[in-house]
């Protein structure tokens, strides 16, 4: 399996989150369709008994991950109504302590599989720090609660806000299994949107190679609801990818991006970020906006290369033009 960098690859494009943005339009009000309630803002997690985060020299070191930890998930079957009312309430306990900013007790919300793995992180005492900067979850669908095989339960988690603009649409799947009678974060994987979701969206083909987007249609019309449907092909170097939609200052061309003619900080400060995607070889991970003005948007990957080098710099930059 490619390496899961999915936050930690988002720490460094955490100040582009925006709070508001005036490019995005939201149109579920004006489809009479229920606009999406913002978490309450209550953390009701267990606590972490007291515990130290790794100093930061330590945490420059890569974590020693565990290849097969995230088997494919299997379809798994619907929930019973307190198995399901259970699963919700632990993804609500979660939410709330992101609306609180408590990242602290989070990591108390995590199996060690889960913060070892996908977050690769040393200790549920790290999980706060990688989380700095991280906005409220705005909660568009949690529901369709299922169990697999191996007894663990998901919930299907479709939401807007955390490390995007409120306005994106993000679509998980949360997993969660029973560590010593809580119900915590054990894995996350894509899923698609549901079609009455965002109905009338236009939806692009995003496929995701080593190293370049193929994207299709790459025109595309203002004021209309946008899924970007992105596929990681599975590939000899099963690397995963994401797609971070951006817009940068006008004369900004994919190419800039790739020759690092940018910097970090340039994109940071000028950048506006609508949502992203990760997805492991032969994974599909959809993200929506519910709007976009005309002008040209990018789609970047940061993940990192096996020697380091992100994603962006082996090609992975391309234009969209939204007309
Ligand atoms: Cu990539």
């Amino acid at each position: 399996m490619g390496r899961i960098r999915r936050f930690a690859a988002l720490v460094p494009l955490s100040l582009l989150v925006l709070t508001s943005s005036p490019a995005l339009v939201d149109v579920r009000a004006q489809d009479g369709s229920p606009v999406a309630s913002p978490a309450s803002a209550e953390c009701a997690a267990p606590g972490l008994a007291p515990g130290t985060p790794t100093p930061p020299e330590l945490l420059a070191t890569p974590v020693a991950t565990d290849e097969d930890a995230f088997p494919a998930l299997d379809e798994g079957t619907a929930a019973d109504e307190a198995t399901a009312a259970n699963a919700i309430a632990a993804m609500e306990t979660v939410i709330g302590c992101v609306a609180a900013g408590d990242f602290t007790n989070i990591g108390a919300l995590m199996t060690d599989n889960f913060v070892r793995n996908f977050l690769e992180l040393p200790s549920a005492y790290d999980v706060g720090a990688s989380l700095e900067g991280a906005g409220p979850f705005v909660v568009h669908r949690l529901d369709d609660v299922r169990v697999h095989d191996d007894g663990r339960v998901s919930v299907r988690f479709i939401y807007g806000g955390f490390f995007s603009g409120p306005d994106s649409y993000t679509a998980e799947r949360w997993v969660l299994a029973d560590d010593g009678g809580t119900l915590k974060i054990d894995q996350i994987s894509p899923t698609t949107f549901p079609d009455d979701l965002l109905p009338g969206a236009v939806i692009v083909e995003v496929t995701m190679v080593d190293y370049a987007y193929l994207v299709e249609p790459s025109v595309l019309p203002s004021g209309t609801p946008i899924i970007l449907r992105a596929t990681a092909v599975d590939s000899a170097a099963e690397e995963g990818h994401e797609i971070v939609l951006m817009q940068l200052p006008e004369g900004t061309t994919a190419q800039q991006l790739i020759q690092g003619e940018m910097s970090d900080e340039q994109i940071e400060a000028e950048g506006t970020f609508y949502g992203f995607a990760y997805a492991e070889p032969g994974q599909t991970a959809d993200i929506a906006v519910a709007s976009l003005e005309p002008g040209t948007y990018f789609l970047v990957c940061y993940v990192s290369a096996p020697d380091g080098t992100p994603h962006v710099h082996l090609g992975m930059a391309t234009e969209i033009t939204v007309e």
